[in-house]
């Protein structure tokens, strides 16, 4: 499992000027964030706005992104979707991409009973031969994944982690004791990664990672050493950026893209409803970017 520990940015939607999806701009970013040395990639998720692409998109997306790392970094295929037979093609065309394991959230739009979110992780699970990462993010599904689910659920020796994005970092501590050693609880809020790491998160995908991935790497090493005092430090940093990074009227990655595209990355905008960044919030880019290099 030690694949799967350290830093793991969310990977982001890259688009074209049409905002088509963008196959050179997707191995881009790959290559800009395998040079950052991240340690993987989650790809396909919440901050990869896979609810607003289509099947086809998802899969074009997971294919880039594979021709271009596959071997070099850990992959994480996001495949979660509205129906469960889109998320098992998404898995099986995961797994003939090579990659190392699928996550997903729970169905959304209905409100589900845990036995039918039972069903539908479970079945995804049944389409591959691939380990399996459980997605826990109440904020937006509106799905809070209950200790009992979770202990049913890692009876399945395909579930090797959760990638937990719920606020409360207790929530954490509870799934790493349950679980115990031989699995992997995943921090979800960048806000807390620190807290989340010390209280039992072993590792850490995040949807801000990319934009500061220095950052969130120097953390990760003080945790590691037990330096607390300047872990603390860092992640007081890494918060005042991201405060400053949701203060736009446009989407939080829109923001992040404005100032990939400042670092010479240009992966386009997002795609609507979520909204781009404009007028006078164009001029606040520089500013927030200075935060991050300094
Ligand atoms: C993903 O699925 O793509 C992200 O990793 C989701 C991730 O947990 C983010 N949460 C949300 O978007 C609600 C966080 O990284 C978030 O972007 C960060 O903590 C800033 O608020």
């Amino acid at each position: 499992l030690e694949k799967y520990k350290g830093i793991i940015p969310a990977f982001y939607a890259c688009y074209d000027e049409q905002g088509e999806i963008s196959e050179s701009r997707t191995k881009e970013l790959c290559n800009y964030l395998y040079k950052k040395g991240v340690k993987g990639l989650y790809v396909g998720g919440s901050s990869g706005e896979c609810i607003y692409h289509s099947l086809e998109e998802r899969k074009a997306t997971l294919k880039y992104v594979a021709h271009q790392l596959k071997g070099k970094l850990t992959l994480i295929a996001h495949v979660g979707a509205p129906s469960t037979r889109d998320s098992v093609i998404l898995a099986k065309y995961a797994e003939e991409l090579g990659y190392d394991a699928v996550s997903a959230i729970p169905p959304i739009y209905f409100k589900f009973s845990e036995s039918s979110v039972y069903k539908y992780w479970t079945e995804i699970m049944d389409a591959t031969t691939m380990p399996f990462i459980i997605y826990n993010i109440p904020q937006t599904t509106g799905f809070d994944l209950s200790l009992n689910l979770f202990k049913k659920l890692i009876e399945n020796e395909k579930v090797i982690g959760v990638k937990n994005s719920s606020m409360p970092v207790m929530d954490i501590e509870r799934f790493k004791a349950t679980a115990g050693d031989n699995f992997i609880v995943f921090n979800g809020p960048d806000e807390q990664y620190v807290s989340g790491r010390i209280i039992g998160a072993d590792s850490g995908i995040g949807g801000t990672y990319a934009v500061m991935p220095e950052l969130f790497l120097m953390a990760e090493k003080f945790v590691s050493a037990g330096d607390f005092a300047n872990a603390r430090k860092i992640q007081h940093d890494i918060n005042d950026i991201i405060v400053a990074l949701c203060s736009l009227n446009g989407s939080l990655y829109s923001t992040i893209k404005e100032i990939l595209k400042q670092n010479g990355v240009h992966i386009g905008s997002v795609r609507a409803p979520l909204e781009p960044v404009s007028g006078d919030d164009l001029n606040k880019i520089a500013s927030i970017k200075a935060l991050i290099d300094n």
